[in-house]
């Protein structure tokens, strides 16, 4: 249980922009998902978390517990950091591994600059909730010299081979770009600088590589980064490949999100599936976070796959359909202008499936207020091969300007444009043919923005099925 502050509750409940079928701890700044893992059968989810407010600082390892990957429950902070220890700066992302029946945890600990960081474990109790740390932390010190830079060096990524325990580390080469190094162990204490796992010179891959992952999905190895500009938390992507005596051969590559999708992280479940977790970042200002309360959301759990081109497949986990409530459902009408649904709400779960024209547009009008002014279109354009994210504010709101996403999405052939789209308050997680994913925020500026609406043009509706979301709390 974590204590709550009654007033605190109050603001927030009433806060429409607050997602409420998605994670987020009751208040404070959240960032990157750490240590996922399923533990006797409960799901644990840690997390970048400010318990001073909602801002990026003090990091510790936030901790919820579920069943069923839908509630959640908020548990007391799991690593804190120490006074005069190489984490006294803050708990930076990682991982953890079941290591003979003990939890134990890989971080990042910084000191108060963030220019020092150095990895470190600590082992848990049974249920996950209390921790202790290694007392001859860090394991990892030193940055590989070779790299040209001291202060880049961070979030482990462990997992288990016939021979030892491997880990991956994000980085970056001076002058060069971001970069996965490998590391080994016999014992998880004692560990033994490999090579680079894999690097890229093209700076559209960004400057620093954060968060990496590297796991095996179908034949396939894949590995993660969120790449950083240098500046700012910029975009996740992938590779897919051969792993091959400790080596990285990629064959392909995507981008895992285009817009607000950051730091995911993925674990292996009961069912054997690879879930990914990921941090919903915020598209508002740092007052305007600070005023709300809370800052940064975790997105829907979402199964990974492999398709045949090689290209990462998402499905948000079907336990979540649990939280479906009432139903509409539209089907077989030929689009030609705009048609008014009946569904309305700021929590949605939505499934479309259009069949467009060689140069047919079609799309949803999503979270549109009573005079229409403050809506968000979700528009697919044929001719061009894009999917777009349309805010749009009413004139009188200067504070935040009409903005726009545009992502390229190719439909083959014969293939219908098919859309998975789950609006929460702010959160707008939008996901095409499986396989384009394009995460927003949208901040409706008014509590009557909860409308809907279709439109087309040479397209055809197959189908609409949109439910109302209930509360996970
Ligand atoms: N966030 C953490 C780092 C990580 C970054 C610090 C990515 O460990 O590199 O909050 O968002």
């Amino acid at each position: 249980m974590v204590i709550k502050n009654e007033a605190l509750d109050a603001t927030l409940k009433n806060d429409f922009h607050r997602p409420t079928y998605h994670y987020l701890p009751h208040a404070n700044w959240m960032n990157d998902p750490n240590g996922v893992i399923q533990w006797d059968g409960r799901y644990h989810l840690f997390y970048q978390y400010n318990p001073d407010g909602a801002y990026h600082a003090n990091m510790h390892w936030g901790h919820a517990v579920s069943d069923d990957l839908v509630h959640w429950e908020e548990l007391p902070i799991a690593l804190h950091p120490t006074p005069e220890s190489p984490d006294r700066g803050g708990i930076f992302s990682g991982c953890i591994v079941n290591h003979n029946q003990t939890p134990t945890a890989f971080y990042t600990g910084v000191n108060e600059d963030y220019q020092v960081q150095v990895q470190c474990i600590a082992t848990g109790s049974p249920d996950l909730v209390t921790w202790e740390k290694y007392e001859n932390n860090p394991v990892i010190g030193i940055v590989p010299p070779e790299l040209g830079q001291t202060a880049d060096f961070r979030d482990p990524f462990v997992w288990q081979e016939d021979d030892g325990w491997y880990m991956v580390l994000g980085s970056g080469i001076k002058g060069a770009g971001g970069v996965v190094l490998l590391y080994r162990s016999d014992n998880l204490t004692d560990w033994e600088y490999l090579h680079p796992l894999y690097t890229n010179n093209n700076r559209a891959y960004g400057t620093i590589w954060e968060c990496p992952n590297f796991f095996k999905l179908g034949d396939k190895w894949i590995l993660i980064i969120s790449a950083h500009s240098g500046i700012t938390t910029d975009t996740v992507f992938y590779f897919v490949g051969d792993y091959i005596d400790h080596h990285f051969i990629p064959i392909a590559s995507g981008v895992l999100d285009y817009g607000n999708l950051y730091a995911t992280l993925t674990c292996l479940d009961d069912h054997n599936r690879r879930l990914m977790f990921g941090w919903i970042r915020e598209a508002r200002s740092e007052v305007d976070q600070r005023l709300a309360r809370w800052s940064g959301v975790q997105s829907i759990p979402r199964i990974l796959t492999l398709s045949e081109e090689h290209e990462l497949m998402f499905q948000p986990v079907p336990e979540m359909e649990t939280a479906r409530g009432q139903h509409w459902q539209s089907k077989n009408i030929a689009l030609n202008g705009t048609i008014p649904l009946e569904a309305s709400g700021l929590a949605l779960d939505i499934e479309a499936e259009f069949v467009v024209g060689d140069d047919g547009v079609c799309g949803l009008t999503l979270a549109m207020s009573n005079d229409s002014a403050d809506k968000t279109e979700i528009v697919y354009y044929a001719g061009e091969q894009q999917l777009k994210i349309r805010k749009m504010f009413p004139e009188t709101n200067m504070a935040i300007n009409t903005h726009s996403r545009i992502v390229p999405h190719t439909l083959s052939a014969g293939e219908s444009l098919q859309l998975r789209i789950l609006l929460d308050g702010s959160v707008l997680e939008v996901i095409a043919n499986e396989r384009t994913s394009l995460t927003s925020r949208i901040y409706p500026t008014s509590r009557d923005s909860v409308h809907t609406n279709v439109f087309g043009t040479d397209a055809t509706l197959e189908q609409l099925d949109i439910w109302k979301m209930e509360s996970i709390w």
